[in-house]
């Protein structure tokens, strides 16, 4: 087949230059990563033409001897790595699996019961901008603002307050280890379901590295595409009681046609998850995130819970400048992060009072703890330079060498 840059030279320059951001930064999303050339291959193919609503052995279309095979390896390398009982790996998006998740277990105006997004939560745990927010009454438990953590004993009174249909844990901004056990406790308490959006650590959780939720929940949704290094997409798991309606709630409860790439590319992503270096992958993140942590608190920055025990730890700059200021600073010394609320926030979203940071992405490209600490000195220089247009241009040029020495994908450029 031609390239991409002879048949469509437009799309394929702007691909091109997201290629060297991605090759020449350093990638501190928490919720991104690099996904393996295989993933990719299997995403780009010829799987995109095909229509197969239902699931395997009972489609809607002909012709999908082939695809059933490849969701049958999806799911059950999910079930291998994440121990459920029901599996469903169509959903589009975690945004897709939250949606179904609520279709299977609420009705309108049920009282669902998540972390305030402002203190970590997501928009799809009862945001008021969200479906979740305007379909069901959102109810949200906030962090210990002192400590910074979760407090089950206020998780419990507002349970034992409101009734929930649903309590959800998991999370987008927390830097700490859940108890999945004690939500299940309280959800069995109230009458309530408990599930676990485990978007963020499922690649922890896979690996062993983080307590799993399956035995605690009748639902556990995440993304595969965070610490799990699979493609951009969802996954949903029920225990045996809600499978079934799980399913239904996919299709045709929320989407149509299932993207039969992206669940090959799901299928290769789980295999590879599934494998030894997979789990060492996975506690070098850990290291890099606490060496990374200990390395601004040194340089007195203040994170919120003090520290991590997962993939992310969130700066709370406080009075020195907003989350927006030092995004910007850091953007300019080739570090991407992004702005974020913290606890007790007093500016608003788009500019905010802290930035979230993680190391998934920047340990798939080998960089281990003496990185991590060099990558965190380099933050706290450029935020307290944040005005200083030479200091960063210099910060940026180390971080463009490092990252050259370590490169994602060894070819130059994508297709
Ligand atoms: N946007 C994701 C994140 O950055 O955490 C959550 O959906």
């Amino acid at each position: 087949m031609a390239r991409l840059s002879e048949l469509d030279p437009s799309v394929h320059a702007a691909m091109a230059a997201e290629f060297v951001r991605q090759r020449d930064e350093l990638e501190l999303i928490a919720s991104e990563n690099y996904t393996s050339q295989a993933v990719m291959r299997a995403m780009g193919s010829v799987l995109t033409n095909k229509y197969a609503e239902g699931l395997p052995g009972r489609r809607y279309y002909g012709g999908c001897e082939h695809v059933d095979e490849v969701e049958r390896i999806a799911r059950d390398r999910a079930r291998s790595l994440f121990g459920a009982v029901g599996v469903n790996v169509q959903p589009h998006s975690g945004a897709q699996a939250n949606a179904a998740m609520y279709l299977a277990t609420c009705k309108a105006g049920d009282t669902i019961m998540g972390l305030d997004l402002t203190h970590g939560g997501h928009l799809t745990h009862g945001s008021p901008v969200n479906s979740s927010g305007k379909l069901y009454h959102a109810v949200h438990y906030q962090l210990d603002e002192q400590t910074g953590r979760i407090d089950l004993d206020r998780v419990r009174d507002l349970a034992r307050k409101h009734q929930p249909r649903l309590i959800i844990s998991g999370y987008s901004a927390y830097p700490r280890a859940i108890d999945f056990a004690g939500f299940g406790e309280i959800a069995a308490e109230v009458g309530a379901l408990h599930v676990a959006d485990i978007s963020h650590i499922a690649g922890l959780v896979a690996a062993g590295l983080h307590d799993s939720p399956v035995p605690h929940c009748a639902f556990v949704t995440t993304t595969t595409h965070k610490t799990l290094r699979g493609p951009r997409g969802g996954l949903i798991m029920a225990n045996r009681e809600w499978a079934n309606a799980m399913n239904k709630a996919v299709f045709p409860g929320t989407q149509g046609g299932p993207l039969m790439h992206v669940i090959a590319a799901k299928a290769v992503a789980f295999g590879e998850a599934l494998q030894p270096s997979f789990r060492a992958y996975a506690a070098q993140v850990v290291a890099n995130a606490k060496a990374m942590a200990e390395r601004l608190v040194e340089r007195g920055f203040h994170l919120v819970s003090g520290g991590t025990d997962n993939h992310l730890l969130l700066i709370d700059l406080q009075e020195l400048c907003s989350g927006s200021e030092a995004e910007e600073a850091l953007g300019r010394a080739g570090i991407t992060v992004n702005k974020n609320t913290v606890p007790g926030e007093k500016r608003g979203a788009f500019v905010t009072s802290g930035v979230r940071i993680g190391t998934p992405a920047m340990t798939t490209r080998g960089m281990k703890t003496d990185h991590a600490r060099q990558v965190a000195d380099w933050i706290a220089d450029a935020i307290h330079a944040r005005d200083d247009a030479e200091r960063l241009a210099s910060i940026r040029a180390q971080v463009v060498e490092l990252c050259r020495s370590l490169p994602v994908y060894p070819e130059s450029e994508p297709a």
